[in-house]
């Protein structure tokens, strides 16, 4: 074998062992990466799925709302500052006969007690507080209203008749806002209340809730809706 040959087959030997470094460092990158994809992607499901179940529990409760409150005759609602409370009827067959009507044609206003429909009685629903969503104290701007400063009424909405019968609905966190220092909870500078009543025969609703099953900070969801009463509301 010549010199040349003996330099040239070296320098191929060389080559070679370089190739299956950059090869190997290529396919340790290529495998990060996909690592990184599969991973982020695993990220990605899960907090799809962390929100979107979230968002179904949130729409159960505003269709039990919904459904509650379709029927009602208004009797009264705390504004704020007060906590979010709205009292109403519903009818019921008091008299046992079969129907929701009185024999002078009127609505057997009234509330399902424990022990029967009960005319006159009325069912109440309303937001219990059980803590706050500070914006100071987590040091996150929920609302994106461009400062740290807010602080939110955190609980849950339950539901008591006039004799005492009580339910939960849901057992999902809702937060209101707070009057002082005001903080609306979509940080478009309007209050938020959960229940709104215009007084003829539409009640609106604005549920916002609180989704902990996420990394990072809580989110915060707002559900709509706007109920148009069935019955008059004598
Ligand atoms: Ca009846
Ligand atoms: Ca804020
Ligand atoms: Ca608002």
């Amino acid at each position: 074998m010549t010199k040349r040959a003996i330099i040239s087959k070296k320098s191929c030997e060389g080559t070679s062992a370089l190739e299956i470094i950059i090869v190997v460092v290529i396919f340790g990158v290529v495998l990060f990466a996909l690592f990184g994809v599969f991973s982020s992607g695993d990220a990605s499901a899960g907090y799809l799925s962390a929100v979107t179940t979230h968002q179904g529990r949130s729409r159960q409760v505003i269709e039990k709302l919904s459904r509650e409150l379709i029927d009602a005759r208004v009797l009264g609602l705390a504004a704020p500052p007060g906590l979010p409370t709205i009292d109403f009827q519903i009818p019921v067959d008091a008299d046992a006969d079969g129907d929701v009507m009185t024999d002078d044609g009127l609505i057997e206003w009234g509330a399902p007690e424990v022990a029967g429909p009960t005319l006159g009685s009325f069912v109440r629903l309303a937001f219990e507080q059980s803590g706050t969503l500070s914006e100071p104290a987590d040091g996150f701007d929920y609302n994106r209203d461009g400062d740290q400063l807010d602080i939110f009424r955190l609980g849950r909405i339950v539901r008591t008749t006039q004799g005492g019968f009580r339910t939960q609905l849901g057992d999902i966190d809702v937060v209101v806002d707070q009057a002082d220092p005001t903080a609306d909870l979509d940080g478009d500078g309007q209050g938020d209340p959960l229940f709104s009543f215009n007084g003829v025969a539409e009640i609106d609703l604005r549920l916002f809730t609180v989704n902990r099953n996420i990394d990072g900070p809580p989110r915060i969801e707002s559900f709509d809706s706007r109920i148009n009463l069935r019955n008059p509301q004598f």
